[in-house]
């Protein structure tokens, strides 16, 4: 009898960290359900499924709990081997992790800021976004975070040695916040890694979230808030 392996995925669909597990899910063709999760509200519940109060959580059938996005994959990689999702050669290893962390890092605080700016500061001061103030921070952020990618972008869908994985995940999943936004990435300025980005938030998983995507950035920006969990 084959058996059916069911996870929950825990979190708001416009988290690029939600984002990253999701399509990691789908790519390895695992069967999963997402559940809203406010990672703002810090309920009891919350905290005693993570206690850093951040989402992802992933859910087992068990009932075992797995926090932070890159421990996920790592775990969903090592206990669902096929597809690789990580090189197997040891510098080409550290290399994808290394694009990993720049995404999770200084490309997720550049892209989230500028999903604050447009979707969730202007229905929470009742002003709307100050395009003066986007378009500064743009010019100071966006040099430093894209020039970097532009030089490494690859002609195909993989970041490190050609081969999708880890990396083009992560780095596809921090710069969907700007689609997000309304404030696309401008193709002119950076078009290697645009090109990129676009082969790989094109790719069947990670269109699959896009519906969650929206509605989230919906009541973000009519609310000012998470969507909610509705049992
Ligand atoms: N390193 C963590 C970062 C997770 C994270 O910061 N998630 C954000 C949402 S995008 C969050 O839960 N923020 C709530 C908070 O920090 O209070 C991961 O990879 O999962």
């Amino acid at each position: 009898m084959l058996e059916v392996l069911i996870y929950i995925l825990h979190g708001a669909a416009t988290s690029p960290f939600v984002r990253k597990a999701w399509i990691f899910l789908k790519e390895k063709e695992l069967e999963f359900e997402h559940r809203q999760l406010d990672p703002l509200d810090k309920s009891e519940r919350f905290l005693s499924m993570n206690p850093l109060g951040r989402i992802p959580v992933l859910e087992e059938a068990d009932g075992n709990l797995i926090s932070d996005s890159s421990v996920i994959c790592d775990y969903l990689e090592n206990i669902h081997p096929s597809p690789s999702l990580y090189p197997s050669d040891n510098r080409d290893r550290a290399r994808a992790l290394w694009f990993e962390e720049y995404a999770d890092t200084l490309l997720t605080q550049v892209c989230a800021q500028v999903f604050w700016m447009h979707i969730i500061i202007p229905i929470r001061s009742g002003e709307p976004t100050d395009q003066t103030e986007v378009d500064a921070f743009r010019d100071k952020n966006y040099p430093g975070a894209f020039d970097y990618l532009e030089d490494m972008a690859p002609d195909g869908s993989g970041i490190v040695n050609n081969e999708f994985g880890i990396a083009d995940i992560s780095l596809a999943s921090a710069v969907r916040l700007l689609d997000l936004a309304g404030a696309p990435l401008d193709a002119d300025r950076w078009p290697r890694f645009n090109d990129y980005y676009q082969r790989v938030i094109n790719r069947p998983s990670a269109k699959s979230i896009v519906d969650e995507e929206l509605f989230a950035t919906e009541v973000f920006r009519t609310t000012g808030e998470a969507p909610q969990y509705e049992s």
